[in-house]
């Protein structure tokens, strides 16, 4: 990876990394007591480790938390079969995961189909889940990946169950790569039910690593607390010397999900809209299976969409034919009341569903038995029977909904006629960049110091931050490959503004003229004419809100450059230390401290702090910040958009956010932007 040696790992110095010595002194033991049955087990088991890409996705970290979710659904599964309300999930020490819930417990009997206990048998079957006798409860999260305990089991080092039920405590251990060390047992008395599993992820499998990041479990987790109510989840960090934990548990389900990503969007009405019901579809012609349906929703004041569709607790980021359903009956009946009360005259046009949309955050979540996964990552929904299923329920309570809340219908009139006219202001617009943009007679923008080369792929566009800094940009620069447009105070909130408006800024125009491929829906990746975007502002609060200003930019309005992996951060240093005539840079405190260390400075030693980009002159913020050889960036990657819309909301929502906040919140942006 060529881009790695750009990168700055957020001020971190290089982790130590723990190398672990396997030791197995079980294997021998495990190897004599194998049946007929265990071998065809231990094949099924081995063709996951030989392939674990084909049932986890990947071996990296994302595999890694995989193994996690797949324990977790098993628990989620009870829960919704109405038998389990708390999960317990703990990061031990040496990133070792256990997950305890108050369920039945996994049935110990004999299953007649393995000849095992329930408990082997869902652990070195491949998809033996829930396939057991029982009351079979409604059985369907991960639909998607679903693969299963048993593939965690295979890609583990060591495995370990316990199950409490029927006044009994049985255990069982696996050893590496699923192999049972012996039977289930019955090891004691208890009146408790529930299961508990602890394992290790096998580093044999998982070689890029095996730290587990409990920020990326606490928003999976809470996540699926908010997918299925009254659930309390627990997540447990164990590795540091006091316990970090998080507790979540919302009675009000996806109610409480669109309540909260609205808080600082300003909801324009108080109620959620709340739809739910089932619908009976034919499977095969054979048997009737219900799909169970939920949308709740709500408008702000924002002007973007925020429509989150699930299905068996997995995000269907492509949506599908539930989402479809969704728009279907939110066009017909929002149409249809617009229609009725004149709000909408017999000679205009219905409502666009963009129009619909504008403002409005919903989640979408159904349960399906058996669910058709399409699409490039496979998380769009393609069971067709689903669509007319959501559409007739989403229909009937919204219709209802406008009909008995005509103060709150009005609100939404007033809100999609405003959404209407601005479409229409914004088609204009939108009209009038792709003029200036087009292929013939582009002016650049005045303020651009262009580059001379023209091949995108090693040009360069430094976005700057104040003119003085430009000055020393302009001067210090590779003038074959590194343009510099300076960007005048703040940029616009392109979160707040309307579409027109935001096209209208000078700003905002200097930078879609400069990088030539237009905006979002029309935006062209292979017509930009930089393959590096580099924000360079200010290490300081200002700085970093004119960052996220221009984040929120590229990611309203070029989503594409962000997922191309096109932006990054400049990283100036923070301090200056000279010394016998050589300068020092460092780019954090830690830095500061190792080149005091090195130089072996005396206490009270004087080292400057850069307060801003305009302290550096031309030749030094080529040398630190600007030179291919010796900068460092950081890449600016949106893997979550769930997140990332989360925190750029909070970040520029209306609520002005204290000082201190504002940066404590945008480390952790910078930082989950690398992930
Ligand atoms: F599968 C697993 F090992 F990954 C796992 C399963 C892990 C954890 C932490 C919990 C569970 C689990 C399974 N919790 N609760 C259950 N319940 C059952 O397996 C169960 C119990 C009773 C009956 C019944 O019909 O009596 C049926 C089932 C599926």
């Amino acid at each position: 990876m060529e881009e790695n040696k750009e990168k700055l790992v957020d001020g971190e110095l290089d982790p130590t990394i723990e190398v672990d010595t396997p030791v197995d002194e079980n294997e021998d033991r495990a190897n004599e007591n194998y049946t007929a049955t265990n071998i065809q087990v231990l094949e099924g088991l081995e063709a996951v480790r030989k392939r674990p890409g084909m049932y986890i996705g990947t071996t990296a970290s994302a595999g890694l938390h995989h193994l996690v979710w797949e324990i977790v659904d098993n628990s989620i599964d009870e829960a919704l079969a109405g038998y389990c309300d708390c999960i317990e999930v703990t990061i031990n020490k040496g990133d070792t995961i256990t997950v305890v819930d108050n369920g039945r417990g996994i049935p110990v009997d004999v299953v007649a189909k393995s000849g095992l206990s329930g408990v082997e048998t869902v652990f070195t079957i491949l998809h033996a889940g829930g396939k057991f006798g029982g009351t079979g409860g409604y059985k369907v999260s991960g639909g998607l990946h679903g693969v299963g305990a048993s593939v965690v089991n295979a890609l583990s080092e060591w495995l370990e169950v316990t199950v409490k039920k029927d006044g009994g405590v049985y255990y069982i251990k696996f050893g590496r790569g699923g192999k049972p060390l012996d039977h289930l047992k019955r090891i004691g008395d208890t009146n408790e039910r529930g299961t508990t599993v602890t394992f290790k992820p096998d580093n044999t499998i998982f070689t890029e690593t095996t730290v587990y990041n409990f920020d990326v479990i606490c928003d999976h987790l809470k996540q699926m607390a908010y997918l299925n109510k009254g659930v309390k989840i627990i997540v447990n960090d164990d590795r540091g010397d006091v316990r970090k934990t998080e507790t979540y548990c919302y009675e009000g389900g996806i109610i409480q999900y669109v309540k909260d990503i609205n808080l600082n969007k300003g909801p324009i009405m108080s109620d959620v809209i709340y739809c739910e019901g089932r619908g009976l579809y034919e499977d095969d012609g054979e048997s009737k299976n219900h799909i169970k349906c939920e949308v709740a929703m709500q408008y702000n004041e924002s002007y973007n969409p925020t429509v989150f569709s699930f299905c068996n607790n997995i995000h269907t980021h492509e949506g599908g034919t539930h989402e479809e359903g969704f728009r279907l009956a939110i066009r017909r009946v929002l149409n249809d009341y617009a229609r009725s009360k004149k709000v909408l005259k017999d000679d205009q046009d219905d409502f666009e569903t963009s129009d619909l949309l504008e403002g409005l955050t919903c989640i979408i979540s159904i349960k399906h038995p058996n669910p058709q996964y399409e699409g490039q990552t496979k998380t769009k929904l393609g069971n067709s029977e689903v669509r007319k299923i959501v559409s007739q329920i989403v229909g009937e309570h919204l219709k209802k909904y406008l009909l008995e809340n005509p103060d709150v219908a009005n609100i939404i009139m007033n809100k999609l006629q405003t959404a209407a006219k601005a479409r229409i202001a914004a088609r204009n617009a939108r009209e009038s960049v792709r003029r200036n943009t087009g292929l013939e007679l582009t002016t650049l923008p005045g303020k651009l110091a262009d580059c001379s080369s023209k091949d995108p792929s090693v040009c360069e566009l430094y976005i700057v931050e104040g003119n003085s800094a430009g000055g020393s940009a302009k001067n210090g620069r590779d003038r074959n490959t590194q343009a510099i447009l300076p960007l005048r105070g703040k940029i616009l909130n392109v979160e707040k503004a309307t579409i027109d408006k935001a096209f209208a800024n000078a700003e905002i125009g200097n930078m879609i003229t400069a990088i030539g491929a237009g905006v979002d829906p029309e935006f062209n990746v292979e017509k930009i004419r930089y393959h590096k975007i580099v924000i360079m502002t200010d290490a300081d609060v200002d700085g970093s809100h004119i960052r996220i200003l221009l984040l929120t930019f590229f990611y309203r309005y070029m989503k594409e450059l962000i997922e191309g992996g096109y932006v990054y951060i400049a990283q100036p240093p923070l301090y200056k230390v000279e010394y016998h005539g050589k300068q020092y840079y460092a780019y954090n405190d830690e830095q500061l401290e190792v080149i005091k260390k090195q130089l072996d400075l005396k206490p009270g030693y004087p080292f400057q702090r850069y307060k801003g980009l305009g302290e550096m002159d031309a030749e030094q913020l080529w040398e630190t910040t600007m030179d291919p050889k010796a900068r460092k960036m950081l890449r600016v990657k949106l893997s979550d958009a769930i997140e990332a819309d989360r925190v750029f909301t909070d970040l520029m929502g209306d609520e002005v956010l204290p000082r201190k906040e504002f940066i404590h919140k945008n480390a952790k942006f910078v930082k989950n932007l690398d992930i």
